[in-house]
């Protein structure tokens, strides 16, 4: 160690000291912390136990950056879908992907330990010197401020540079982190050898006059770069159907759709796209009765957006969640039926659009590129026909953004997408270069169909989060295809047809006692409740049933479809019921 890791050391173990020192409330006594599990999307619980999580969390995450050669670590408090009084905090590794799984165990011991015990666990995973950034942001919830600053306090307790970003979005926070790291827009995160990106170089904030390092710029750019995109120039800046109603679900999206929405008016005119947010914080409680979570898993309209508020059919409308990271899409009808387009909708047009292309742009592209769609068990059994039906791939992951962003990644054209909304669309690295090259050198020979494609391609990898899932992102790749394809909602709904489905959850005593298999498709025990779930749905015509543990919320999950809705209510039901009486269930009986 030179002299100045020393001093940082010493300031580290300093701050340490300090913080055993400290006075806490009592519900969180630092000596004997909640035992939380690092889920599905990090700690996530009731607010009031999560002020030790956060402090440890802010530690954690600086030991991190220190890992990665000093590069930036994001902390993002929020528990995004969950009921307002609960609260959560996630961290995001310096390329914007979500925490390395090998480190959430880490996360766990740190967050678990005593507090006259927690030096020595720190010390396992580090050594505590050498520079560390911890970028932070958090949510609207209303103990989100106070939980942030215990996350801040944390990371500079043990020597971190802490750069507070405020109330953000959850892929805001991501954006932010891989902006600080040097990674462009549209550059993949994956690593490559002696790609520059790749080596943790640290970078002024060289666009900090931009807020959030250009974050709705960006958006907004390569959105007008594809929908404009077209041999017909004028066509999309006068579109008839310009206007998409945004529910916020009472939480953060509202600001990135507001910012977004005066961009649009500002730099290309109403006449492409015009967004009008609804359910701003404090207009809607946050995700009761509206948002993403509530139109996707109740299968309703959200509240502030009935017919009536938009007094004809065919209007188009989404739904974001508390922290704006997935987006699904609805519309009434000409009957004035609610009508819902969910992730692997969105997936569907994405695959649809991106494959044209990419067969297009093939007399410039030095191979075809693998195109492949990512769902978990959740998807409708109708998409994946539909998927396959058209010969595209499509693969199969366990449940939660890490893992089907890591399964996306496997394909040069990953479009990866959770039937709730979360999802986005990855470029493989050599394919970027291409495309970049490609843009960068025209020649007259070229086929002009090709140059339209390899335009289109880049502007979807600059428009589409390569880090994580982004509801503006994607709301403005929905509708920057749907411009350039002359695509109605009703069109686009109408590729295929969902399978009726119901999603119901239930409280139980322990959900631990639940053990999923490694896809989260069926239960390893209790055999008796796989059994009776596999009995349910053979009966129901075309059936198909599963129960997990959720990871982000204190129940267990049910998922059932069948060939009409009814038998599909039914079947839920019925799972339901067999949860509560041989899993332990808690409060009235389904
Ligand atoms: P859990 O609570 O583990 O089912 C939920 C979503 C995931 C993912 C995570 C992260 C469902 C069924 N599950 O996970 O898809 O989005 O939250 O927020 O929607
Ligand atoms: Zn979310």
């Amino acid at each position: 160690m030179d002299s100045k890791q020393q001093l940082l050391a010493a300031g580290a173990a300093l701050g340490l000291a300090a913080y055993a020192l400290r006075r806490r409330p009592s519900t969180c006594d630092a000596e004997s912390p909640p035992q939380l599990k690092y889920g599905t999307a990090g700690f996530r619980c009731d607010a009031s136990l999560l002020d030790v999580a956060m402090e440890r969390v802010g530690m954690l995450a600086a030991y991190r950056s220190r890992d990665r050669g000093g590069a930036a670590v994001g902390v993002m408090v929020t528990a995004s879908h969950n009921p307002v009084e609960d609260n959560g905090v996630k961290i995001v590794d310096p390329s914007g992907a979500m925490l390395a799984v090998d480190w959430e165990a880490k996360a766990e011991a740190v967050a678990r330990a005593p507090a006259s015990r927690l030096r020595g666990v720190l010390a396992d995973i580090g050594s505590g010197a050498g520079e560390a950034t911890v970028v932070v942001g958090c949510d609207t919830r209303p103990h989100s401020k106070r939980l942030e600053a215990l996350v801040k306090r944390g990371a500079a307790a043990v020597g971190a540079a802490v750069v507070g970003v405020g109330v953000v979005t959850t892929p805001q926070l991501h954006h932010c982190v891989r902006a600080r790291n040097g990674f462009e827009r549209g550059a993949a995160s994956r690593a490559r050898p002696g790609c520059i990106r790749h080596r943790f170089f640290r970078r002024p904030d060289a666009r900090t006059d931009r807020a959030l390092y250009g974050y709705a710029e960006g958006l907004v750019e390569a959105f007008a770069d594809l929908a404009f995109a077209s041999p017909d120039p004028n066509a999309p800046r006068c579109r008839p159907d310009a206007t998409l109603v945004v529910d916020c679900a009472g939480g953060v999206g509202f600001y990135a759709v507001a910012a977004a929405a005066r961009l649009l008016r500002s730099g290309v005119g109403p006449g492409a796209l015009h967004l009008v947010a609804r359910n701003a914080p404090g207009e809607a409680p946050l995700n009761d009765r509206c948002g993403a979570e509530h139109v996707q898993k109740q299968r309703l309209p959200p509240a502030n957006c009935g017919y009536a508020s938009f007094g004809a059919p065919s209007v188009r409308f989404c739904s974001v969640d508390g922290d704006a990271d997935r987006v699904v899409y609805g519309y009434y009808d000409a009957s004035q039926a609610f009508k819902i387009l969910d992730g692997d909708k969105i997936a569907a047009l994405l695959a649809n659009f991106v494959r044209a292309e990419l067969v297009a742009a093939k007399p410039l592209l030095v191979d075809v590129p693998r195109l492949g769609v990512v769902q978990t068990a959740y998807a409708n059994g109708a998409a994946h026909d539909y998927l396959a039906g058209r010969g595209v791939a499509v693969a199969y992951a366990k449940t939660g953004v890490k893992y089907v962003h890591h399964e996306a990644e496997k394909f040069d054209v990953g479009v990866y997408f959770e039937a709730n909304g979360h999802g986005t669309v990855l470029f493989a690295p050599d394919l970027l270069d291409q495309l970049r090259r490609l843009r960068g050198s025209k020649h007259n020979r070229d086929p002009p169909r090709a140059t339209l494609a390899i335009r289109r391609l880049s502007a979807v990898a600059n428009l589409a989060n390569q880090a994580v899932g982004d509801a503006l992102a994607d709301a403005l790749l929905v509708e920057a295809i749907l411009c350039v394809t002359k695509t109605s909602i009703e069109g686009w709904d109408a590729i295929y047809a969902d399978l009726p489905s119901r999603q119901l959850k239930q409280k139980v005593k322990s959900r631990e006692a639940l053990k999923p298999n490694a896809n989260e498709t069926r239960l390893l025990s209790p055999t008796n409740l796989q059994d009776a779930i596999d009995a349910l749905a053979a009966k129901a015509p075309n059936g198909r049933a599963f129960v997990r543990p959720s990871g982000t919320e204190d129940v267990v999950r049910i998922y059932a479809e069948a060939r009409t809705r009814a038998d599909a209510d039914a079947l839920a039901t019925a799972c339901a019921r067999a949860v509560y009486d041989l899993a332990g269930g808690l409060g009235d009986k389904p």
